[in-house]
């Protein structure tokens, strides 16, 4: 629906002030909206949707990496709406007014879309078959990763690989952090650190692991440095309102913003992946591409000019506050948004108006570069920020989460928002990035996001150290790090099923039952077709009420080959779940593949599956498998 045609069924528009606006009954369930704060119902809060570098995921947070449109509204009706807008949009559910969703648009040059279906599950279909086929990361990367900021030369690569291999832990990839390029310039590589780059990636290569370096959205601005020169003469750079070439800063430095809604600055971004590709680089993690700003030039220099009016002068308690809000909105400051321009077909359009298409135009540029220079061969991408579409060209990570509880569960209730969006290759930063992680949290972690599509651990710097051997004893990381290996044939068949068939890997328990209660259950999950989830999630925790919404299979898993089976009763249960176990459900008249557990996952040996069962035999599960390196879409 354009801004000509102002009707949507079951609304009321108000054009002044640009809202649209719905009663919602008490018990309406909202889903959606892919990354955001809170909960699975999104009841009860307002979401600014507005791509942004927010390390602090705070429960009154509006705005994270992310800006994924779409929700269903499950009332008496149950209808899905995309409000399909570049520009910041906010959805209040529930937080103005109890019994309302409002939603207030920046420009009403907005299209909106209804998307019907007979329940929650084909409306999610519907809406997919709509935006575009799901992106196929390579196999490998349902492997374990490991990351951390930064490992900062070979040797520090080395020394993990070789510690995971010691203790005999699987592992597939090794992150690299801005720290692997020549001073934080992309496309660079620093040769001090990583003297014989090509040579390094296929050592690793040759152990079975893949390095992935992340690449930024800003480019240095230097003197001889390629990437820059070739930016500035052909114009490829975002410009300010005087045509020069904006200058915000971030890692590396004054940097500029490659204009990645222009068809020819994507296509020459893109190529520039191929730097890497050449060297045996298979992925991929674009950062940044909110885009986060430390500061611009421009901003800077007010900045400057404002501090100096308070010098000398007795800072009042007013003053004093307005002096630290000068200096303390430097970063991501709202009005550098408006500082600067992109040329999309010639048309100039100031980048606040088209913002949420950032990040997702920079995974696009390597997403169609990697069709062309990688025909054959998919090539793993995630991204940090994203749109509506950007499904088709990469997954997501979920930014920087903290070790934190509260946090592990708030990457459980993200999970099926993205899947719905499209987003099925995702996960968050298990053990969490920022702050301290603990044995007993990144236990907990590894065992809630078993299933998570994206299994990296990844810390930040200046934060313990979090790999899997930095607690002392490792035998319990080892069997449940085991135990993701041996259902890796479970994860990819679910994973591309959902894929090819517009489908949800992760999915609330509402989207499959009916009965009341399920629409309140935030902290249990159906993965796939056979299994519920139901992990723990707080600190000190030796088990959880579970609520089984019919009779199922609950398997209690110590390590891949070491587990029983109990079938428990439809209602309430207590579970105990100690430190090293890993409780899952299995749905009736379905199965769970179990393989022996790999040491990567071209180990896996597929014709040595067991599989555990519930009121079927092992014929009845449909195993989707394929070589996991040929495109498929
Ligand atoms: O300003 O590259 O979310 O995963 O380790 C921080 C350093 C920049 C933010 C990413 C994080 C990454 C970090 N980056």
């Amino acid at each position: 629906m354009t801004s000509e045609k102002k009707d949507l069924p079951g609304w009321l528009i108000d054009s002044k002030l640009n809202t649209f606006s719905r009663k919602m009954g008490k018990k309406a369930v909202v889903y959606g909206l892919g990354e955001t704060v809170r909960g699975i119902n999104k009841r009860g809060w307002t979401y600014t949707s507005f791509c942004s570098d927010e390390p602090n995921h705070f429960e009154d947070k509006r705005s994270l990496y992310g800006a994924q449109n779409f929700f269903i509204i499950d009332d008496e009706d149950t209808v899905g709406y995309f409000w399909d807008t570049p520009e910041s949009v906010e959805f209040d559910i529930g937080f103005s007014k109890i019994d309302e969703i409002i939603v207030r648009q920046t420009s009403p040059d907005v299209d909106i879309y209804v998307i019907e279906g007979k329940n929650k599950k084909e409306i999610v279909s519907e809406f997919r078959k709509l935006t575009g086929a799901c992106y196929i990361p390579p196999k490998w990367a349902f492997g374990y990763g490991q990351s951390r900021w930064s490992y900062i030369n070979e040797d520090e690569v080395r020394e993990v690989v070789s510690k995971y291999e010691e203790l005999g832990i699987p592992i597939d990839s090794v992150y690299l952090d801005i720290d692997y390029m020549e001073r934080f310039k992309d496309f660079t590589i620093n040769e001090e650190a990583f003297p014989d780059f090509a040579k390094f990636v296929k050592e690793m290569l040759d152990k079975g692991i893949h390095l992935v370096p992340i690449i930024d959205a800003g480019v240095k601005v230097e003197d001889g440095y390629s990437v820059y020169e070739e930016g500035v003469k052909n114009n490829y750079f975002c410009k300010k309102e005087d045509g020069t070439d904006l200058v915000a800063a971030v890692w590396p430095g004054k940097s500029h913003f490659p204009d990645f809604l222009n068809d020819e600055v994507r296509a020459w971004f893109g190529q520039k992946y191929k730097l890497l590709l050449d060297a045996g680089i298979d992925g991929f993690w674009n950062d940044m591409n909110e885009p986060a700003i430390f500061y611009t030039e421009d901003h800077l220099r007010e900045v400057f000019d404002e501090i100096e009016e308070f010098k000398g002068k007795n800072l009042d308690i007013h003053s004093f506050f307005k002096f630290k809000e000068v200096v303390g909105d430097i970063d991501n400051n709202s009005e550098d948004f408006k500082r600067f321009y992109h040329n999309y077909d010639g048309v100039k359009i100031r980048h606040d108006k088209v913002h949420n298409l950032f990040g997702f135009n920079m995974t696009k540029a390597a997403g169609e570069a990697f069709e062309k220079i990688s025909p054959d061969k998919r090539i793993l991408m995630f991204s940090r920020a994203s749109y509506i579409g950007m499904h088709r060209y990469g997954g997501v990570w979920t930014g920087d989460n903290k070790s934190w509880w509260s946090h592990l569960l708030l990457s459980i209730q993200q999970m099926p928002a993205l899947n719905m969006c499209g987003f099925l290759y995702s996960g968050c930063d298990i053990g969490g990035f920022g702050a301290d992680c603990t044995e007993d949290l990144l236990l907990r972690w590894l065992e809630s996001g078993l299933f998570n599509p994206l299994y990296r651990n990844h810390a930040a710097d200046y934060t313990r150290r979090q790999e899997l051997y930095s607690f002392g004893e490792t035998v319990d990381f080892k069997n449940i790090v085991g135990l993701r290996y041996a259902l890796i044939p479970y994860i990819y068949s679910e994973f591309m099923k959902a894929a090819l068939n517009n489908g949800m890997f992760y999915m609330p328990l509402a989207f499959e039952y009916k009965d009341e209660r399920v629409n309140e259950i935030e902290d249990q999950l159906l993965v796939g077709e056979s299994i519920m989830i139901a992990p723990i999630y707080k600190q000190n925790a030796s088990g959880r009420y579970v609520y089984l919404p019919e009779d199922m299979k609950m398997v209690r898993f110590r390590s891949a080959f070491d587990y029983d089976e109990e079938v428990l009763q439809k209602g309430d249960h207590y579970v105990d779940v100690a430190l090293n176990e890993v409780v899952i459900f299995i749905r009736p008249g379905h199965a769970l593949p179990i393989a022996p557990v790999s040491k990567n996952v071209s180990d896996i040996d597929y014709s040595k599956i067991e599989w555990i069962t519930y009121r079927c035999d092992a014929s009845s599960y449909e195993m989707y498998n394929d070589d996991g390196y040929s495109r498929i879409n």
